[in-house]
């Protein structure tokens, strides 16, 4: 009885205002019954006050946008919440068959290949995406590029979120590997990334470097760097400009995620690193495992960089410029004070700065706390010189009770933070499968009420990251929260030993957390997302008339109609301009000779919402999608004589099916 009563309540609001329904009657909800609807469902009134809370209706639209990496998938994955559904799939780091990036030597198979590859004959098509980055204007989320970095490369990738499509792919000249050292500075004036693992100093992939297992074992300290690299974006276009970029030499330290100073805080940036005993692995060589020798100091360093201070040393000249890249090395970086250590507790991993820039949390992983650092003492310990010595480069540690404003015990394995506007913090709990909500200190909360736990929630299981709305910025919104878990085990039907990725979304609204729905991920394992009000992103319905995706203007290839299609040869090629329309390719037969290079500028030339069509050549690994106004051009070369029957891949009309046309393919 009292269960069905619980239900009422949690089905009778919305039910009651839309039917006027009175106490006695059933609460009638189209077709049904909502009682018997939900007790035929085998749900509970706890389970249908959770629907209620994700339910988007038929043609609604989500109210958040969160853009999640793909992993090993080397994707970016678009996802509406709260329903926690997948909206759309964004290549980076790895081809894309629907949209056809990395396919038909267009533009964006030069995108994939990558800017600055320092071994262009090496094409990478594999990419770990990791950590996203929106960018910001103001510290808040501005809607109009992501930028991710892919863990296996020192690389970086540019999405455009006028189009939604990858347009640069980046190669960070000095690191090989990259992680979590990726963030937008509230102006968006740089985008950063630094190296995970340090690489050998001054590391060029195309040259290769000597080295040798003693060099590694015994020279670690001297012959591996970090980096922290500045990459200088665009305003116009949020491209990435290396000429513009500058890198700061850091120790072989592990360098791991990252954040932007903001607020109180701008001009800095805030570096995580663990493995600060340089520990090399080899077992077979008498060193102990690298998760051992990596934790076996008590504390590791907090990296404080000054990045305004170090733009001013650059356009002093006081750089080298080191595989094409400008680099302030860390004799410099030391004497001109603008690197600065803190010790934080061993084997840290998150550092997540708080909404005005004044907090900067720390999560212990190896540590049940979090070690929260205050902006304000790290200024002053800097001023009044509170240092507790240097490290064996020279670089000034800061006292760690000078700088701590804050320890606050969360539970086990705390991994990363994210904020609402009511000045709490929420904090990944990896071990114990929880969230915890802690109060942040003055001005947020009174001291008495500072750095405690005031709530926790269980997942399952295993979170990594979290994701709170706009919970990276300057403007929190709360609300939601997003538990990114890196185990599912028994939480959805059996497809396999390689079980589904797990998002829970938790309800963050009021006191207390309560957990609302589980969304299967059948996608290379997601790492950082970040969730942003929908409608700030005011990406184009179709692209004006001709507009090529690779610059965003229109092309000099694109024609206005059927009209101007043409066919033009000269010897060994034959360039072909073609529009593209429900339902014909014209021309619609091309020939061509053996050996020929064929060119097609293919134009969509209809301006109609959704009208997208595809355009795909058998044998040849050719495959464009071509969305209302879009131009764009592929190459490839004819090897064999025959008949090739090219299509449009979109069922975009009644008439899809007969949307084809031929290449001929002539003996010589
Ligand atoms: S790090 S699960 Cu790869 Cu973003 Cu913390
Ligand atoms: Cu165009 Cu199908």
């Amino acid at each position: 009885m009292k269960k069905v009563l619980l239900l009422v309540l949690a089905l009778g609001v919305g039910a009651a205002v839309a039917i006027g329904a009175c106490g006695r009657r059933p609460i009638r909800a189209g077709q049904g019954d909502l009682l018997q609807l939900a007790q035929a469902r085998g749900l509970t009134p706890e389970d249908a006050a959770r629907a209620l809370k994700t339910f988007v209706p038929p043609g609604g639209r989500d109210e958040y946008m969160l853009f999640a990496s793909g992993g090993h998938s080397g994707q970016v994955h678009v996802i509406g919440v709260p329903s926690m559904r997948l909206l759309k799939t964004i290549a980076v780091f790895t081809p894309e068959p629907w949209q056809g990036y990395g396919y038909g030597a267009d533009w964006s198979e030069g995108a994939l290949n990558g800017e600055s590859n320092p071994d262009p004959g090496e094409h990478l098509r594999w990419g770990d995406s990791h950590h996203p980055a929106l960018s910001e204007t103001d510290g808040k989320y501005d809607g109009r590029w992501l930028y991710i970095n892919d863990r296996a490369h020192g690389r970086i990738g540019m999405v455009d979120l006028s189009d939604f499509r990858a347009k640069q792919v980046l190669h960070v000249p000095n690191l090989q590997t990259s992680h979590g050292g990726v963030f937008a500075t509230p102006d968006t004036r740089y985008v950063h990334i630094s190296s995970k693992v340090p690489a050998l100093k001054a590391w060029n992939a195309a040259k290769g470097q000597r080295v040798t297992v003693d060099d590694h074992l015994n020279r670690y300290a001297d012959i591996y760097r970090g980096y922290s690299t500045f990459i200088r974006v665009d305003q116009a276009t949020g491209r990435m400009n290396l000429k513009e970029s500058f890198q700061i030499e850091l120790p072989p330290y592990t360098q791991d995620l990252a954040d932007a100073g903001k607020g109180a805080s701008y001009g800095y940036a805030f570096i995580n690193s663990y493995n600060v005993e340089m520990a090399t692995g080899g077992l077979a060589h008498g060193k102990p495992p690298l998760e051992v020798g990596a934790s076996a100091l008590d504390f590791d360093y907090l990296h404080i960089v000054n990045w305004k201070k170090a733009e001013e040393v650059v356009a002093a000249g006081k750089f080298t410029e080191i595989n094409g890249i400008r680099v302030i090395s860390l004799e410099t970086a030391v004497a001109e004070g603008l690197l600065f250590l803190a010790p934080e507790p061993r084997s840290p991993h998150g550092v997540d700065i708080a909404p005005k820039g004044d907090y900067i949390t720390v999560s212990g992983k190896l540590d049940p706390h979090a070690t929260v650092y205050g902006f304000d003492r790290i200024q002053k310990a800097i001023a009044e010189q509170t240092f507790e010595g240097k490290d064996r480069y020279g670089i000034p540690i800061l006292k760690f009770d000078a700088v701590v404003a804050g320890k606050v015990e969360l539970g086990a394995g705390p991994l990363h933070t994210q904020y609402d506007g009511q000045g709490n913090a929420y904090t990944s709990l990896y071990l114990e499968s929880a969230v915890a909500k802690w109060t942040l200190g003055e001005p947020y909360h009174p001291a008495d009420q500072a750095f405690k736990v005031v709530d926790k929630v269980s997942i399952h299981y295993n979170i990594g990251h979290l994701a709170t709305a706009q919970g990276d910025t300057m403007d929190p919104h709360g609300k939601y929260l997003i538990a990114m878990n890196k185990w599912s085990i028994d939480r959805h039907s059996n497809v396999g030993p390689l079980h589904p990725q797990n998002f829970q979304l938790i309800d963050i609204s009021g006191p207390k957390m309560e957990l609302v729905a589980d969304m299967p991920v059948g996608f290379g394992e997601p790492h950082y997302a970040q969730m942003i009000k929908a409608e700030t992103v005011k990406a184009h319905e179709v692209y004006d008339p001709g507009v090529s995706p690779a610059s965003m203007t229109k092309s000099g290839d694109a024609i206005a109609s059927e009209k101007e299609a043409r066919i033009v040869r000269r010897p060994g090629v034959v360039e072909v301009w073609m529009s593209v329309v429900r339902s014909h390719f014209t021309p619609d037969i091309v020939n061509a000779k053996v050996g020929d290079k064929v060119i097609v500028h293919l134009t969509n030339v209809e301006q109609t919402p959704d009208a997208t069509h595809g355009f795909a050549v058998p044998m040849k690994n050719v495959m464009v999608s071509l969305d209302p106004g879009e131009t764009t051009t592929v190459e490839f070369t004819v090897d064999k004589p025959g008949s090739y029957s090219f299509y449009c891949t979109e069922f975009c009309s009644a008439l899809h099916l007969e949307m084809q046309g031929w290449l001929i393919v002539e003996p010589k």
